[in-house]
């Protein structure tokens, strides 16, 4: 199976933790931001990575690719029950849609541009917004060790957000002491270490 990815990109890197977290053998393909590899935008209608291929199959939404690698490996990592699949689903989507606001456009402003270019109330803004999804987040996670209660997928995809906001420096979930000691269980599991990126745009390789 191959996957055209950014090292950088957390939809990449939640489906790297996915399939670290399950076992599953993955042929990585670098694709450049704004620079597509070919097969990206051969196989990708919105030209975006992570594109999956199998065989025939391309695959290219981030949570249409989990589902998929989930369905291969033990088919465990989205619950066991229609209605914890469809939660852990939910929290996926809020990871993907929600979580990414804020945090990308001030990783934007911090990552492409010097200090004296930054827009600081972009910055401002996204970090407000960021804030706004912690608070959310907190309240959801409450005191249980995943979010979804047991490690899922969901897991996998807010991983990234934070591993994301810690690279760039912006610590504002350690307000939050159920989503360090969360974040802090993730970084101790094996495949997050398999998983972690290789660069982060801007940063020193590290
Ligand atoms: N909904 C898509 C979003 C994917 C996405 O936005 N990927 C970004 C990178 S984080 C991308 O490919 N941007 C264009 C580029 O880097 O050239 C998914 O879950 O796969």
């Amino acid at each position: 199976m191959q996957v055209f990815e950014r090292t950088d990109c957390p939809f990449c890197w939640k489906v790297r933790l996915t399939a670290a977290e399950l076992g599953v053998a993955l042929d990585l393909i670098a694709s450049r931001p704004g620079d597509p590899h070919p097969e990206v935008s051969r196989l990708s209608p919105t030209a975006t990575v992570p594109v999956l291929t199998d065989g025939d199959l391309a695959l290219w939404e981030s949570a249409v690719i989990c589902g998929y690698l989930d369905e291969l490996g033990s088919g465990a990592l989205y619950g066991s029950t229609p209605s914890a699949r469809a939660a852990v689903r939910l929290l996926e989507a809020y990871s993907d849609r929600l979580a990414a606001e804020g945090l990308k456009d001030a990783v934007f402003e911090l990552r492409s541009k010097a200090p004296e270019e930054r827009d600081a109330s972009r910055v401002e803004q996204g970090l407000a917004l960021w804030g706004e999804r912690l608070a959310e987040l907190a309240a959801r996670l409450a005191d249980k060790p995943w979010f979804a209660g047991s490690f899922s997928v969901a897991d996998c995809a807010l991983g990234p957000r934070f591993g994301v906001a810690e690279a760039y420096g912006i610590g504002t979930f350690r307000r939050h002491g159920n989503l360090v000691a969360w974040f802090e269980r993730l970084k101790a599991r094996p495949a997050w270490q398999q998983a972690y990126p290789n660069q982060f745009i801007g940063l020193p390789r590290g």
